[in-house]
């Protein structure tokens, strides 16, 4: 079965940290499984669709990269820091590791360009993002494709919080009217108690009991925390393991159907 598309053809696909690097190791990119998402991505109808606009944006987490040095200083999605070492150990790490992806992808032939939040991201004081669009609007236009990853950025009266990767697959969703979105994870869909792929999910209590905490080091609230981003996403999103990113980008319909049923 495939998802209907909207107006837009855009797809936005988040490489989740934990899928491309050893999450207990730091700063260790799995090489086979970042390999084997760019080989898909590469070989995607999203990438080779016969428009000038690229129709696809990528996001990336943090997993050994930024959530380690986030963890060693103590900052998350809610306790910031103003320590500027902080910032450029957290920041750095993840730029390595988004520089390690774009290299990637490059060389697998898709016009990849790094995209840094920090530069351009903000929280206001209640936590409300503001994520402007126009570099990355303007670089799809231009057929590239932009590769944005989890990060810090400033949050009013609290220096610096982290950004997870799954927020900004849900600001730039929303902002930018993305048909498809899709959040590939290291397991194949959120699991119920019994280790199944639950098919679809419309509100979070009914799965609150089944989701439990990340295990490896995640700042950014693991499985319940993607889950609880997409419910508020006002269009559905999947989320899905590495083996069906190919399947995914094809107009598949892989792993967990999240639709909260918010519309604009
Ligand atoms: O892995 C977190 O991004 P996520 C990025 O998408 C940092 O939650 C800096 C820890």
């Amino acid at each position: 079965m495939a998802d209907a598309s909207g107006g837009d053809n855009l797809t936005i696909l988040k490489l989740g940290g934990s899928v491309i690097t050893d999450k207990d190791t730091p700063e260790t990119v799995d090489d086979d499984a970042l390999a084997a998402a760019v080989a898909a991505i590469a070989e995607s109808p999203a990438i080779d669709d016969g428009s000038d606009e690229a129709n696809l944006i990528i996001v990336h987490g943090g997993g050994s990269f930024g959530h380690v040095h986030a963890s060693d200083h103590g900052v998350s999605t809610t306790e910031g820091t103003h320590d500027p070492a902080a910032v450029t150990a957290i920041h750095g790490a993840m730029k390595r590791l988004n520089s390690v992806v774009v290299d990637r992808l490059q060389s697998a032939g898709v016009a990849a360009v790094p995209v840094h939040p920090l530069s351009a991201v903000a929280r206001d004081g209640e936590a409300a993002v503001s994520l402007p669009t126009a570099a990355v609007g303007s670089l799809r236009a231009e057929g590239f494709v932009p590769v944005l990853h989890g990060d810090v950025i400033a949050h009013a009266g609290q220096g610096v919080t982290v950004i997870s990767g799954d927020e900004l697959v849900t600001g730039l969703a929303d902002r930018l009217g993305a048909a498809r979105v899709g959040l590939c994870s290291t397991v194949p869909g959120v699991l119920d108690g019994e280790g199944d792929v639950i098919e679809s999910i419309t509100d979070f209590e009914s799965v609150a009991a089944a989701l439990g905490d990340s295990e490896s080091t995640d700042v950014s609230g693991g499985m319940a925390g993607k889950v609880e981003e997409l419910l508020a996403l006002a269009r559905p999103a999947r989320i899905f393991g590495p083996d069906a990113v190919g399947a995914f980008l094809a107009g598949d319909a892989p792993g967990t159907l999240i639709d909260g049923g918010s519309r604009d």
